[in-house]
């Protein structure tokens, strides 16, 4: 997967290139991030790529042509990029369309910052708007690396063992409880049935506390799972 990021802080995704998951899958070439500084596809002398608001009102607009230059340039070496737009409109972010995004070889990210874009670059530059949550941050990077950590965990061989595709959420389920070492800490022990060595209980016992966390924690998704 190759990802190409628009955004007026190229810098923030030194974050994710260069610690942990994401950047052992880069070194490992399973995934590459580029980014593009939208400044440099500014038309005027101080690098701006925002102005006023038409009708009014407080905060900048990102302009349409910086933008549209910025993604015409990187569809150049890469024609079938899907190019998604990270803003509070999206359709909201799930494991599912996580998992679908990851079949992709590549995704070009925009990355908003004031009010956002000039709707003109949502109509006829973007093939698909995605929302991380119901919040507003302060600006579309830190959003990005959110998309970006999700997909690459779902690409073959991103994560190792150790990371383990924690598949919580694949079946709309919390995950279970997890213990490790030692087995009783004042007064605490370890559930006997992970000590048991009967993994077939084990599972059970798993499935029915990942159901009764759901339960507790989160109605709405138990809901999801009943419907399917
Ligand atoms: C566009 C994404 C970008 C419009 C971005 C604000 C939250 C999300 C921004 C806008 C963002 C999200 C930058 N905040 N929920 N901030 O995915 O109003």
């Amino acid at each position: 997967m190759r990802f190409d990021v628009i955004t007026l802080f190229p810098d923030m995704f030194n974050a994710i290139k260069d610690e942990g998951v994401i950047a052992r899958a880069i070194k490992k070439s399973h995934l590459s991030i580029h980014t593009w500084q939208l400044r440099d596809f500014s038309n005027n002398k101080y690098k701006n790529i925002d102005d006023k608001p038409y009708g009014g009102g407080a905060g900048m607009v990102m302009q349409v042509k910086p933008i549209r230059d910025c993604i015409h340039k990187i569809k150049q070496s890469n024609p079938k990029t899907k190019v998604i737009y990270i803003s509070p409109q999206g359709q909201p972010l799930k494991h599912k369309l996580a998992k679908e995004l990851s079949t992709l070889g590549s995704i070009t990210l925009l990355c908003g910052r004031y009010e956002g874009v000039d709707e003109r670059i949502i109509e006829h530059d973007i093939d698909m708007e995605v929302s991380i949550g119901d919040y507003v941050i302060s600006g579309g990077e830190l959003a990005a690396m959110v998309l970006i950590d999700t997909i690459s965990r779902q690409i073959p061989n991103v994560l190792s063992n150790a990371d383990s595709l924690n598949d919580s959420f694949a079946n709309n389920l919390l995950d279970h409880p997890h213990y490790t070492r030692p087995e009783v800490l004042d007064n605490q022990a370890v559930p006997e049935v992970l000590l048991s060595g009967h993994q077939a209980n084990i599972d059970t016992w798993r499935k029915e506390q990942s159901i009764k966390k759901t339960q507790e924690k989160r109605k709405d998704l138990l809901a999801l799972m009943q419907r399917k």
